[in-house]
């Protein structure tokens, strides 16, 4: 239906345009208005959750307006899209990003002040939007930043689960999962009632010759799902560009909440019904780095992937141009393999519901999408058990064997000689029951793959994906290494370090151009700099002391050194090795005498992050860092020499108060196992410096900042698996240091040492898988390393300074420029002058 108001009308539209605020007033009006309409409140009844919605209401009002714009514009421009496709998005809070990057931080913050409130008592009022498990979901929601900041036409698509990742307790000493339903208020969604599209799953396949004697193939029967889109506006920073995020929420199809059955009685089955559809968006799965194979976790997928590809056809369908031109007009990029059904899907509409020949369809699909390759661990490389899938997608099942098909016969007419090679690289996996290779599907089906730091992506060219490096040439594979957003990042979570700098650079146009750092380094050896530089780490270690002394009760000294470990609690990440590494520093401490003790710099052990709830080795190595922190913390022989602390419900806010806080973190998965990290990138950004292995974006960081500035340890990827082969521990050739951790660990000193026993075991007697014995003397003379750097202040300051201006690569705004050029063929859409502010 054409909905637009008739040219004559539109002279009263403009005159009412909505306009939120531009000045202090005026938002001030704004916030009053909404206290009083919206929430129907007052201000003898205005508590700083209601001053949160109002100000959130107020700024939301500006935003949509952008938002509104944005998308006339690039409807009108009628250029390529890009269309991020991730089952997880990281977003953290809202406010705080979007005052900043629609510049209104200012105003909001006195109009704030004069109605009664601290900005910062407001935005720390907002839940976080956890919809992700780690690193993967944190990458999109940066990207979706700098896409914004970047003016790249671009809308993310992901699923509106109602439970986001579990909050995490600890009680007594162990992880307990508690649910997030996250969606009580939030202002930040705007439900689209009208768009709409049904999802159909199971059923049956039909194949018969129409009266033009063509083929014909039909899927139905089966269950049919809604799928409702809910928005959320993308603020670009320093522009009106505002991109969108579209997630999706199931429901039951109208008439599936079946009144007949309900009047009849049987009402038991029609809430079933209803309660069935709306499980598929209920809860995000919150593995990491691991596919368990679940039904429900496939629906939620073709569900995702189905609706999104809807909206993507319709919005080309209706530029009416040809089917040619699709791929340039959109791009599709598949984060990780959990969207690959998008291929497939594709081909599906091209082929079944568009009446296109198989060649000219795949042909575009090839163009269309890109796939990011995450991981190479085996555990984490998603495949599907072919019954399953076919029951549940059986059109789809039978479009995936004749990819197959023509794909190996491609490769059989190129290496006509190499039986083995066929049943390699086949998407289908001839193992009892048969299995779908979701990542040989992405690849066949995208012009290009790509890895997301340069160890990584070389690795997946010479070990898990080779052979198809042969089969489609070495320029389908390539690297686009990670990035972070500096707005979140930097100045959000760090605004005394912004603000220092943007005093030194000339303003804020760093947050822009992170290159810009560069002109720090003239300040390496300023005292003046290097003492306030100095005073907002001590300040960053002061505010997380607090927020340590709140949450665990113990208090700690913010002239020690902080070394923090924060990420998702994995055997590769190898937390307890850090743990381990701690015990032995205990040890050492207890066995010195009062002198020894004096010239030992003080340290504070910081671990935080979720473990899956399944994951027991993972579980078992936060009980073991608990119990040693109760040990610890309360051993008078040590005091302020060593604290362990275990910080509860590692998430995005939160990192945003222990990242800026660190002297060094702690990146030391065994070689070749972590694909880039993150966290290394953010932690640097804001003045700590880093222990490491050579691994993921680690090495690359140590290529900008310089050897000299990071405490790197432990053996190479390249060397990982002999060593694997040749291990046999065992109490005789294991490391001896470690050997001693593990006798204070048997001698129960943390508590029942058979609560540890698997954590032991694992590295004595089941292979060390992941070289923990091995990289021990390393990482323990290394630790060494950094008490002694960390006695020399002056240095110390000066290699941060120096780390800092040089990270400038590390921008996600980088990385977004190099998959706008080299993989989806993209350009800005920059908004006309007169369109900005105001
Ligand atoms: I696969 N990653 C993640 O957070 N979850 C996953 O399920 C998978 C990968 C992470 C990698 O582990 C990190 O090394 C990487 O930095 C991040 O994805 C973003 O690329």
């Amino acid at each position: 239906v054409e909905a637009s108001i008739p040219e004559p009308q539109r002279e009263a539209w403009k005159k009412f345009q909505a306009k939120g605020f531009t000045n202090k007033e005026e938002f001030e009006r704004e916030v009053v208005r909404h206290v009083e309409t919206t929430l129907a409140r007052s201000m003898f009844n205005c508590d700083e959750t209601a001053a949160y919605a109002a100000a959130s209401l107020a700024l939301r009002d500006r935003l949509i307006t952008q938002w509104n714009r944005t998308q006339q514009r690039q409807t009108f421009a009628d250029g390529k899209r890009v269309y991020y496709l991730s089952l997880e998005f990281l977003m953290g809070r809202a406010l705080d990003n979007a005052m900043l990057n629609i510049g209104a931080k200012d105003i909001a913050k006195d109009g704030l002040a004069d109605l009664g409130f601290r900005i910062e008592d407001i935005i720390s009022q907002e839940h976080d939007a956890a919809l992700g498990n780690g690193g993967l979901g944190r990458l999109a929601a940066c990207f979706l930043d700098s896409m914004a900041s970047l003016n790249i036409p671009a809308w993310g698509y992901g699923l509106r689960y109602r439970y986001g990742i579990f909050k995490q307790e600890i009680v007594d000493g162990y992880q307990v999962e508690v649910p997030d339903y996250w969606l009580d208020f939030n202002p930040w969604e705007f439900p689209r009632h009208d768009i709409v599209v049904d999802i159909q799953f199971y059923g049956n396949v039909r194949k018969y010759q129409n009266e033009q004697g063509k083929n014909v193939i039909t899927w139905d029967g089966g269950e049919v799902v809604q799928a409702v889109a809910y928005d959320v506006p993308i603020p670009g920073y320093d522009t009106v560009s505002t991109n969108n995020m579209r997630l999706w929420s199931s429901k039951a199809a109208s008439g599936e909440f079946d009144f007949q059955k309900f009047n009849s009685g049987d009402y038991e089955s029609s809430v079933a019904d209803q309660q069935r559809a709306e499980t598929i968006s209920a809860v995000l799965y919150p593995n990491d780095n691991l596919d368990r194979g679940k039904e429900l976790r496939l629906k939620q997928q073709y569900f995702w992937v189905a609706a999104s590809l809807y909206d993507i056809v319709r919005r080309f369908k209706k530029s009416k141009r040809a089917w040619v031109e699709f791929s340039d007009q959109v791009a599709i990029q598949l984060n990780d393999t959990h969207p690959t059904l998008a291929i497939v899907e594709l081909q599906r509409i091209l082929i079944d519901l568009e009446g296109l020949e198989w060649d000219e369809a795949w042909s575009i699909v090839t163009k269309t999408f890109g796939y990011t390759n995450h991981t190479v661990l085996p555990e984490a490389l998603e495949k599907w058990s072919v019954p399953l899938f076919q029951n549940l997608l059986p059109r789809h099942l039978q479009i995936i064997y004749d990819i197959n098909l023509y794909f190996l016969q491609t490769v059989e007419r190129k290496f006509p000689k190499e039986r083995e090679l066929l049943g390699r690289v086949s998407i289908i996996e001839e193992s009892q029951p048969k299995m779908i290779r979701m990542a040989y599907l992405a690849i066949v089906g995208s012009h290009k793959v790509n890895g997301v730091a340069e160890l990584h992506s070389d690795l997946i060219k010479t070990t898990i994906f080779k052979d198809f490096v042969r089969i489609f040439g070495p320029d389908n594979f390539t690297n686009v290494t990670n990035g972070i957003t500096p707005r979140r990042w930097l100045h959000q979570a760090n605004p005394r370090l912004s603000e220092l700098i943007a005093s030194k650079t000339g303003g804020l146009d760093f947050l822009k151009d992170l290159n810009i750092l560069n002109e720090l380094e003239k300040f390496v050896d300023d005292k003046e700099f290097k003492k306030e530089w100095a005073e907002i780490k001590y300040a960053n270690k002061v505010r997380l002391a607090k927020h340590i002394k709140t949450t665990t009760g113990v208090t700690v000294n913010p002239s020690a050194l902080f070394d923090i470990q924060v990420k998702r609690i994995h055997e590769y990440k190898r937390q307890q090795m850090n743990i381990f590494g701690v015990i032995h520093r205990y040890l050492t401490i207890k066995a010195m005498t009062p002198e020894e003790r004096k010239k030992l710099a003080p340290r504070v052990s910081i671990f935080g992050g979720k473990a899956a709830p399944g994951y027991w080795m993972a579980k078992t190595i936060i009980h073991l860092i608990n119990q040693v922190g109760s040990v610890v913390n309360n051993d008078k022989d040590v005091g302020d020499l060593l604290k362990v602390i275990f910080l509860e419900d590692y998430n995005v806010s939160k990192a945003e108060i222990i990242v800026p806080a660190s002297d060094i973190s702690e990146h030391i998965s065994t070689a070749g196992t972590e694909a880039s990290g993150t966290s290394n990138m953010k932690f640097v950004l804001n003045g700590g410096l880093i222990i490491g292995t050579c691994d993921g974006a680690n090495i690359e960081i140590t290529r900008e900042i310089g050897e000299n500035n990071i405490f790197l340890f432990g053996n190479l990827a390249e060397d990982v698996e002999d060593l694997r082969h040749a291990h046999t521990y065992g109490a005789h050739n294991l490391d001896p240091d470690l050997a001693k951790v593990f006798d204070a660990i048997k001698a129960n000193t943390f508590g029942d040492a058979g609560s540890f026993g698997a954590l032991v075991s694992a590295i004595e007697d089941h292979g060390d898988y992941y070289l923990v014995s091995d990289d021990f003397h390393s990482y323990i003379q290394t630790q060494a390393l950094v008490d002694e750097a960390y006695k020399d202040q002056d240095e110390w300051v000066s290699k941060t300074i120096l780390s800092v201006s040089r990270m400038g690569f590390f921008s996600s705004d980088r990385c977004i420029n190099e998959y706008a050029e080299t993989i989806w063929n993209v350009e800005p859409l920059v908004p006309e002058p007169q369109e900005r502010n105001g």
